[in-house]
């Protein structure tokens, strides 16, 4: 029987991707390049410290360990400055009407994001009160593919991990959700989403009811 559901954040929630899109471009600007929105796609869900490194790799720009530090925490501060002012009509279409009906429905809920800043983004858009735990890049060591993410989030619940759904927009978090024994909701296309058990266009297009129907599966 499905008990929790766990919701990766930008992606699913909301599309912070566009702010870590602008602060990194800030940041590669200043050390001379450029890259593309396209290039950008590869850094959904991926940490904070490995964007950095792809971005200097596609940059051919090498940095020691210390400046690597330096140059996250400054991105981190433009970002930081730019999902302060976020609101709650950020909320993408649907998401805080699935949150509702799944509390209604008697379902823990958790966030299982990679991002340090999840807490400030879901207080600036209204939500926290809808998340019975918060795992994110705060809590874990190992980035999606792992499971660890959900797994923590599955046990902050006390849910056995077979009776979690994971909503994810990035194929390593489908990969991850799958290596921690749990059904998985793609958000986005199918083409790219593989793996998942179901995928749908955005939370709008769930139903509790299409949730339920993955039990059998
Ligand atoms: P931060 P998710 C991820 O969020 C983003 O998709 C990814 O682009 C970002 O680098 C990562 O969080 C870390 O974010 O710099 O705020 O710690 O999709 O896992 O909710
Ligand atoms: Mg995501």
């Amino acid at each position: 029987m499905i008990k929790a559901c766990i919701f990766d954040l930008d992606g699913v929630i909301v599309d912070t991707a566009l702010y870590h899109y602008q602060a990194w471009k800030r940041l590669a600007n200043e050390l001379g390049f450029d890259f593309t929105e396209h290039q950008n796609e590869q850094l959904k869900g991926v940490s904070r410290v490995r964007s950095l490194e792809l971005i200097l790799g596609w940059g051919g720009v090498t940095k020691t360990q210390t400046e690597q530090t330096e140059l996250a925490t400054r991105k981190n501060q433009w970002y930081v400055e730019m999902i302060n002012r976020m609101q709650p009509s950020e909320i993408l279409p649907g998401a805080k009407e699935f949150l509702q009906a799944a509390k209604a429905a008697g379902l823990k809920t958790a966030l299982g994001s990679a991002s340090k800043n999840s807490s400030t983004i879901l207080e600036r858009v209204g939500l926290l009160p809808f998340f019975d735990a918060i795992v994110d890049g705060n809590h874990v060591a190992a980035s999606k593919p792992d499971p660890e993410v959900f797994l923590k989030g599955a046990e902050a619940l006390g849910t056995d991990p077979s009776e979690c759904v994971v909503f994810e927009d990035a194929i390593a978090g489908i990969q991850a959700a799958k290596a921690g024994n749990m059904k998985v909701v793609g958000i986005g296309s199918p083409e790219i989403l593989t793996g998942a058990d179901l995928v749908v266009p955005g939370l709008h297009e769930m139903t509790i009811a299409r949730l339920q129907a993955l039990d059998s599966i």
